[in-house]
């Protein structure tokens, strides 16, 4: 099984493309194993419809612990099982809350033992700041990583197309995979790449 990490900001849309991938695969419901940084830990089962209304939303850090489910892929006439996980967004400087910086530093800790890394960049954001800080900071952080690609998200809103453009010319020897998690846009390519690693 490899662990697939999904890593980036608050807000560009890491726990919205999980959701719908794990729907776009085939799934109605998904059942998450959830380890907060304070070790407590549980499982929810949720529908999806349930699990996007629960844990989607455009406040930052809705996402304060490790989300991991498995989901199993078709590869030829085999299957194989990944264990997708997603994370508590990074900001940059120090978080005021305790509770969102010990969920920051879980999800570092977990970088390092990840076998796969799918980094989520809002394609908006990166229109119009250029790639920012952090997201530069996560690539150098990763860099040597086989499993890893950019998805540059939100593709369904305007500038986003803009925001590809400065990810693709700022790291060119990435894979970057432009998607919609809203629209379930790319999910074909990330599925392909994810298989890949196998
Ligand atoms: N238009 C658009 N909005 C999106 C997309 N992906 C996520 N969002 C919105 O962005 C906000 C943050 O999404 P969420 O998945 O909670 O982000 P997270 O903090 O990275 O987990 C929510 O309001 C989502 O509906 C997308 O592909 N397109
Ligand atoms: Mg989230």
């Amino acid at each position: 099984m490899k662990h697939c990490l999904v890593i980036g900001k608050p807000n560009s849309g890491k726990t919205l493309f999980l959701l719908n991938l794990a729907e776009y695969l085939g799934y109605k419901e998904i059942e998450f194993d959830v380890e907060r940084a304070d070790g407590s830990r549980w499982q929810r089962q949720y529908t999806l419809m349930e699990a996007r209304m629960t844990l989607v939303g455009p406040t930052p850090h809705v996402t304060q612990a490790l989300y991991a489910t498995t989901v199993i892929l078709r590869k030829g006439k085999m299957t194989v099982e990944v264990r997708l996980t997603d994370s508590t967004g990074f900001c940059e400087g120090i978080h005021k809350d305790a509770s969102v910086r010990q969920a920051m530093a879980q999800t570092l800790r977990q970088l390092r033992q990840r076998s796969m890394i799918l980094h989520m960049i809002d394609g908006v954001d990166a229109a119009c700041g250029g790639v920012s800080k952090i997201d530069e900071q996560l690539v150098r952080y990763v860099t040597g990583c086989s499993g890893y690609a950019i998805l540059v998200n939100k593709m369904d809103l305007l500038r986003a197309s803009e925001g590809l453009l400065n990810v693709r010319n700022r790291f060119p020897h990435h894979m970057v995979i432009p998607v919609s998690a809203l629209k379930r846009t790319g999910f074909g390519e990330v599925r392909s790449f994810v298989v890949g690693a196998f």
